[in-house]
């Protein structure tokens, strides 16, 4: 990499660590950076000032890390993801540095609060939901475990939209966060590659006589990369996100220009920067198909480029390539890289079929994020053909070697070799980028151990026939940083106190606490922590939303995107139900819940938006009934991300993980409140199974089918209409909702829902609905003993380390990646 410099001694007040440099510091940076001084700083000019001051620091320490791994030629994992959601950085950044109270006592000094400060910070919403913050959480776990990594991705100019609520409608905002420029990251005008899109394809004879193909592109547009450094927890490694962002390669046409073409002179200009200029959200599969294709070149094609430059001027061959890098495609947005690594080596480089595909078969490894078949990518064999007429031609290539040897294999089944081919030719020509990715890597993993067995058993059961070796599971896992110290620094405190420091960094030491969880007389301490966290977001949801909520009362949460299978729904038909319940009887011994939502719904998406709407139209009638004024309370909290969740995920006592078994691959929300001390109420699905195994099934709140039982039912001819006309309670509480009682006798707002509910049901509330009451009012029992819920939530705590990051990344590492540590000296 050519970022290294020579370095010198850190220089006290440059980069030194003590209040006193970092005072003098952010004074400079305030003055010399931000351009301005004390008297008419506002507090966002403090925080750039800050955040300058932090970077410099990283900045040391990330040179100093490239210049290592360059010495040791230290092999290298490449992440690329369309998507990463790395949240706020200042906070995370000081804890990484250590240098939290120190900066806390600098900005003092200023006479300002560091929190302030850390508010400042506009999120960077670079992903739709758990996908991105698992990758997120990837980076800081391989920097934290020192080992050398580069995520790779895209720098959009606006992230997912920002969510306002009208009238209980979701309104979407777009989300300018680079309004006030993004001190953390470095504009790398040197570091860009161009790429090329439409056009045809030339054959021609190279010097040696062999035929070759050279790809004369229609137009061609530049990736310029823009890089954050990632600092490990605690030790001095310090990685790279590189991502790249479209510009024009040539940004001004002086031949418009002269002809009086003012707007003509920069329409390519903007065209070309139009590429990066937005994230686009999950569920919506229709829109925007070709751009959303050339985003993934883009990005993927300048990654692979990066890759090689740096390989090469290590001064090794090609052939090393493999032993120097392995690409990890995070889902199959980036699964074009299969087919641009052998473009690349092809036609760039010159090598051969052979071992162009042999190489290209050791560099990657692909992980699957889902069943949900609308979510496995196709593009139509036209829009290939138009955008990246070469790639198509391997592609096609590929897929003739690859199903002659399946032919080879299984020579009488060509129902199979229809099944796994590159082209699904069932109607109108489609590319299958999961069977690309499959096909192009050595590694095909899920993200729990549910989810890969059913994407053995389902989705990818003929690749799976074919390479069972290939296959293998990592279940997710989460940063302890970031959703333990930096959300929950006093429960974090009383962690380290009782089970002593060293946590954070190695998650398997909270079981250190186990035996304390039988201590009564730390019980108290750890409830008041949690009312402390719970007033905290009661202040937030009365700011945000008006509606006052009782901190002594349950907060039962549901934070995550709004999906039908992830069945926000079935949580509000629980509402209606126990609200009618204590309409009818108001002496009902209950404990007083808040009932909290979260999570955005894909523009398009109408089912995920009248959700958001239920949820408010039936909080809007249970929030005014004096009846049930002080017992139940329902709020929608605007907005959900990363910063959000960190104050949530602290407040909550019961964790709703209620997706229909065999949906849900993973979850990582999870994982993120039980290391908060909250309890699940869950199905078997994804991560909820181990966790229920970690933390114990008495400890846990099982309910609902289990994913073979959701496949039985489905077979036997499941009939939602069954289950309303035998349950009373069900009927009551979908009646009602019809009926108008949510929607000012409005009979058609909800109807879509109820009508799809009684009809057909494809995520099977109806059926699980009982279950989940009973386990309700399981819970409900539970959370009024109010010793053995705190005993259950500190065991849930001791339990959860298993799911940390840096346990899978360390499966990573020796399963996959083969990657050993690399240890920076200061
Ligand atoms: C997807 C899956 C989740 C899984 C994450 C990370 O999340 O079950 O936990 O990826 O592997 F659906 P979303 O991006 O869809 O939220």
């Amino acid at each position: 990499m050519d970022e290294t410099g020579p370095l010198t001694e850190h220089e006290p007040t440059r980069t030194g660590l003590s209040v006193d440099a970092l005072h003098r510091a952010l004074l400079d940076n305030l003055f010399y950076v931000v351009g301005r001084f004390p008297a008419v700083a506002t507090r966002q000019d403090y925080y750039r000032a800050l955040a300058f001051t932090v970077r410099d620091r990283l900045l040391h320490r990330w040179l100093r890390t490239v210049q290592t791994y360059k010495e040791e030629r230290s092999r290298t994992v490449c992440y690329l993801s369309a998507e990463y959601l790395p949240g706020p950085q200042l906070g995370h950044n000081l804890l990484a540095l250590g240098i939290f109270d120190n900066t806390r006592e600098a900005v003092r000094r200023v006479g300002l609060e560091l929190d302030d400060l850390i508010e400042e910070e506009a999120e960077p919403g670079l992903g739709n939901g758990g996908l991105g913050r698992l990758a997120a959480c990837y980076l800081d776990s391989l920097a934290t475990l020192q080992r050398p990594a580069i995520g790779y991705g895209l720098r959009y100019e606006f992230g997912i939209f920002r969510q306002r609520i009208d009238n209980g409608w979701q309104v979407e905002v777009s989300d300018s966060w680079l309004r006030d420029g993004n001190p953390w990251e470095l504009r790398r005008p040197h570091i860009a590659f161009e790429i090329g899109l439409g056009g045809h394809t030339e054959r021609y004879l190279d010097h040696h006589g062999h035929t070759r193909v050279r790809w004369v592109p229609g137009e061609t547009i530049r990736g310029v990369a823009h890089d954050t450094a990632i600092p490990g927890y605690g030790v001095f490694n310090s990685n790279l996100l590189r991502l790249w962002a479209a510009e024009a390669t040539e940004s001004f046409d002086f031949g418009s220009f002269n002809a009086g073409d003012y707007q003509g002179a920069v329409r390519r200009k903007i065209r070309s920067e139009t590429i990066s200029r937005v994230l686009y959200p999950n569920d919506e599969p229709e829109t925007g198909k070709r751009l959303r294709l050339i985003q993934g070149y883009l990005f993927v094609s300048c990654s692979l480029q990066d890759m090689l430059r740096i390989h090469l001027a290590g001064g090794e061959g090609l052939d090393r390539f493999p032993q120097r890098f392995v690409v990890q495609l995070n889902d199959t947005h980036p699964a074009i890289a299969v087919a641009e690594l052998m473009r690349l080596l092809l036609d760039k480089h010159g090598m051969e079929w052979e071992s162009a595909w042999d190489l290209t078969r050791r560099t990657f490894a692909y992980t699957n994020h889902t069943l949900l078949p609308e979510a496995l990518e196709k593009w139509s064999l036209t829009l290939f053909e138009e955008t990246l007429p070469r790639h198509l031609e391997i592609i096609l290539e590929i897929n003739q070697y690859f199903l002659d040897e399946v032919r080879m294999r299984f020579p009488h089944d060509e129902a199979l070799t229809t099944r796994l081919s590159l082209i699904d030719e069932t109607g109108p020509r489609y590319v299958r980028m999961a069977h690309l990715a499959c096909v192009g890597s050595f590694s095909i993993n899920g993200v729990a151990r549910l989810h890969t067995a059913l994407l053995a058993d389902t989705v990818l059961r003929d690749f799976h026939t074919l390479w069972p070796e290939r296959f293998n599971n990592k279940t997710n896992g989460i940063s302890p940083r970031r959703f333990g110290n930096l959300s929950n620094p006093d429960l974090c405190a009383l962690l380290s106190r009782v089970a002593g420091p060293g946590w954070a960094a190695d998650a398997e030491r909270l079981r250190l606490l186990e035996p304390h969880a039988h201590r009564r007389e730390i019980y108290p301490e750890w409830r008041r922590i949690k009312l402390e966290r719970k007033r905290a977001l009661a202040r937030y949801v009365a700011d945000q939303t008006g509606i006052v909520v009782d901190p002594e009362s349950m907060f039962d949460i549901q934070v995550k995107r709004i999906h039908e299978y992830k069945r926000q729904h079935l949580n509000v038909l629980h509402i209606i139900a126990l609200y009618s319940r204590i309409k009818m009887d108001p002496t009902l011994d209950a404990a007083p819940r808040t009932f909290v939502f979260g999570g955005k719904a894909a523009p398009g998406y109408k089912m995920a938006k009248l959700i958001i709407k239920l949820i408010h139209s039936v909080g809007e009638v249970v929030n005014r009934d004096p009846a049930v004024r002080d017992r139940l309370r329902v709020v929608f909290v605007p907005d959900f991300n990363v910063k959000v969740a960190q104050r949530i995920y602290p407040a909550a006592d019961l964790s709703e993980q209620i997706s229909l078994a065999g949906m849900e691959a993973s979850g990582t929300g999870n994982m993120k409140f039980a290391l908060n001390g909250a309890l699940t109420i869950g199905t078997l699905d994804g991560a909820n199974v181990e966790i229920r195994e970690e933390v114990g099934a008495e400890n846990f709140f099982l309910f609902g089918l289990t994913s073979a039982e959701v496949q039985a039912r489905k077979r036997s001819g499941y009939c939602p209409y069954d289950c309303y006309r035998e349950n009373p309670v069900l009927r009551e509480a979908i009646d009602l909702l019809a009926d108008g009682l949510f929607s000012h006798g409005d009979r058609a707002l909800f109807r879509p829902l109820v009508d799809h509910l009684l009809q057909q049901d494809d995520y099977m509330l109806l059926a699980d609905f009982q279950s989940y009451i009973d386990c309700q009012d399981r819970v409900d029992r539970a959370f009024r003993d109010a010793d053995s819920w705190t005993r259950m939530s500190m065991l849930n705590v001791a339990r959860i380390g298993r799911f940390s990051s840096d346990r899978v990344v360390q499966e990573y590492c020796r399963e996959i990646w083969r990657l050993e540590p690399v240890t920076i000296r200061p």
